[in-house]
């Protein structure tokens, strides 16, 4: 069944090397692709979601907020299974997997773009560019505190900045041993965990920043050549280079 008006993704556009801002979105965006429904994007803001996170969806008159309730929405309306072919057990695996990107992964992620001055300075800080100048330097204020608060509420902001790193680190050695030398995450074609891995590794590998964490994941070339993969892949358009495939590069005899 395709759909009878373009569904509607809103997100939070490209930037920060990637081609959303916004992993959850990002996440969303490939599914879509994986599902194979035309879609267009706009640009959303907290303030028009309707959980007042991103990514939601517009789909003929229905707006579905969360992308794990995107997801359900598209398979159910649309007949399609992301996950078809998996086992009881594997579609167990691929929860369990994704609770830990989301859950765990994203809120490492999230501490190094927005708690770092230097990231918060050349990434978060412009999200108040287009409000009145004089304005600007409180929004910054506040919109970081804001993120700061959510970190310490999910509890992982309460950690010294050691502590988190060996948690994300820790996320990041259990991707890499469960991807193994495996094309995807689970199953022998993409999967639905495959959008959530691969948006999740982009938002910590994107050379736009720099962090601990991003050069802990730099350290598996299975992580690093699996988002090159599937930028290339789902993402064609998008310009990529991670610092690790530079380094590479670099090293090469000719
Ligand atoms: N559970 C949500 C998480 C979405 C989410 O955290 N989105 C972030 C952007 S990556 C957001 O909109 N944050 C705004 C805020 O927390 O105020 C999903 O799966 O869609």
């Amino acid at each position: 069944m395709t759909p009878a008006a373009p569904i509607t993704l809103y997100g939070s556009g490209t930037g920060f090397d990637l081609p959303d801002k916004s992993p959850f979105v990002l996440k969303t965006e490939m599914q879509l692709k994986m599902a194979g429904l035309a879609y267009r994007k706009h640009p959303g803001n907290r303030d028009s979601a309707p959980k007042g996170k991103l990514p939601y969806l517009e789909d003929e008159g229905e707006r579905i907020a969360d992308s794990t309730f995107i997801r359900a929405h598209i398979e159910r309306k649309y007949e399609l299974d992301l996950d078809e072919g998996l086992t009881p057990r594997q579609r167990a695996e691929s929860w369990a997997i994704e609770r830990l990107l989301e859950d765990h992964l994203y809120w490492a992620l999230l501490y190094y773009r927005w708690v770092d001055p230097d990231n918060f300075a050349k990434g978060p800080a412009h999200f108040v560019d287009n409000a009145p100048e004089d304005k600007r330097a409180q929004l910054r204020i506040e919109i970081q505190a804001r993120v700061t608060d959510n970190l310490r509420i999910h509890g992982l902001g309460r950690h010294t900045p050691e502590e988190v790193l060996e948690l994300g680190k820790r996320s990041l050695s259990t991707l890499a041993a469960l991807l193994g030398d495996q094309p995807f995450f689970i199953g022998a074609r993409p999967t639905a965990i495959d959008a959530t891995a691969f948006a999740m590794l982009a938002g910590v590998l994107t050379p736009f920043f720099t962090s601990p964490l991003r050069d802990a994941a730099e350290h598996y070339p299975n992580l690093v050549a699996y988002t090159d993969r599937m930028m290339q892949r789902y993402f064609p358009d998008q310009p990529w280079t991670t610092q690790a495939s530079q380094n590479a590069r670099a090293a090469a005899p000719f």
